[in-house]
């Protein structure tokens, strides 16, 4: 994580892609292609994709892996903008939810940090009130950038991942790599037309 970032500069935004219901990984497919694709944000690194324990959820889903893999980008929005982007996103992949905690899901696109920002805004919380405790986070976050800190931390994602039990499992599913620019949608805030 770039942790000192002065808008309207660009900032970092490390993202926490999950899945645990359908093609879980043709639904990280989908979301990183849908955020190549605009061009608000610069995907600059996707790491391994996990299978992991699902972490919280109600006793009847439990059986239901997650594939979880993070992506991080650059964007020059505010992360209120920024929020906005990503929940379009979500939803206009068609993102399925759910009203009761927790449920398996499609798609889930969560924002980890924004820049050096901290937060506690309940409709956006920086960073993830829950990372710093979360293998499904911290090991592909490691796999990235192993000796930054989560704002406000001051330990780093490598040794956080370290003090962590093995369980809740995180196993290797599939190898890094981000997909080839795909045709670019409009500008986030642009008319679909223009
Ligand atoms: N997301 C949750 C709840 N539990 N567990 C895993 N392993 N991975 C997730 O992405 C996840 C979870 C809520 O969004
Ligand atoms: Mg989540």
């Amino acid at each position: 994580m770039r942790n000192v970032c002065h808008r309207p500069q660009v900032c970092e935004s490390v993202l926490s892609l999950g899945s645990n219901e359908g093609d879980r990984l043709a639904w990280l497919v989908r979301a990183r292609a849908a955020l190549t694709a605009e061009t608000a944000l610069t995907m600059q690194a996707c790491s391994p994709v996990y299978e992991t324990d699902p972490v919280g959820v109600p006793d009847a889903f439990t059986q239901q892996r997650y594939l979880n893999q993070i992506v991080i980008v650059e964007t020059d929005l505010s992360p209120q903008v920024f929020s906005q982007l990503i929940h379009t996103i979500e939803h206009r992949l068609g993102r399925t939810r759910g009203t009761e905690r927790n449920l398996p899901r499609t798609l889930d696109i969560d924002i980890i940090t924004f820049g050096d920002v901290r937060s506690t805004d309940p409709n956006l919380t920086l960073p993830h009130p829950r990372a710093g405790t979360r293998r499904f986070v911290l090991q592909p976050l490691a796999d990235l950038r192993p000796e930054a800190r989560l704002p406000g931390d001051t330990r780093t994602v490598r040794e956080r991942l370290h003090d962590l039990p093995d369980t809740p499992r995180v196993t290797l599913f599939a190898p890094p790599g981000c997909d080839a620019a795909a045709s670019r949608a409009p500008r986030f805030g642009e008319g679909e037309s223009s």
